[in-house]
């Protein structure tokens, strides 16, 4: 979608801090970090969110689960075989939610203790 802001940086038309990348997905760091590690998880092709996803396609919401993860494991947010230290992961959905940009999106957070619920 040419008006989609993370379509736009699939196709390299904005710049984006990617920090891994399979055929399928795209990881890249938040603008606006709201932790040592927060990274965004997406699908290049364009999916609004994670349910209309897993109708579409759900191997490749599994895949942009396993990139999500691997992007812990690469930033040092899980070590060993267990899940220490941790991270949270977070996909908005809708505007009740807080979702700004309508392009299914995992956020990654990481490197600090965590609260909850979140506001
Ligand atoms: O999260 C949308 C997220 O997208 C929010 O945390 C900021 C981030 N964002 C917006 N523009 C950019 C660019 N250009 N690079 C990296 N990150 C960006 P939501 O869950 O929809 O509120």
């Amino acid at each position: 979608m040419s008006d989609c802001l993370f379509c736009r940086m699939v196709a390299g038309e904005i710049p984006a801090d990617v920090v891994h990348e399979t055929d399928r997905t795209l990881a890249f760091r938040d603008i606006n970090p709201q932790a040592p590690t927060h990274v965004l998880v997406i699908p290049k092709d364009h999916h609004a969110t994670a349910g209309l996803l897993v109708g579409a396609d759900p191997q490749l919401l599994a895949e942009v689960v396993a990139a999500a993860h691997a992007v812990a494991v690469q930033e040092g947010l899980v070590t060993g075989d267990g899940a220490e230290p941790g991270y949270r992961l977070v996909a908005n959905t809708g505007p009740q939610a807080g979702q700004t940009v309508h392009h299914l999106h995992l956020h990654v957070l990481g490197g600090r203790p965590m609260t909850w619920p979140p506001g």
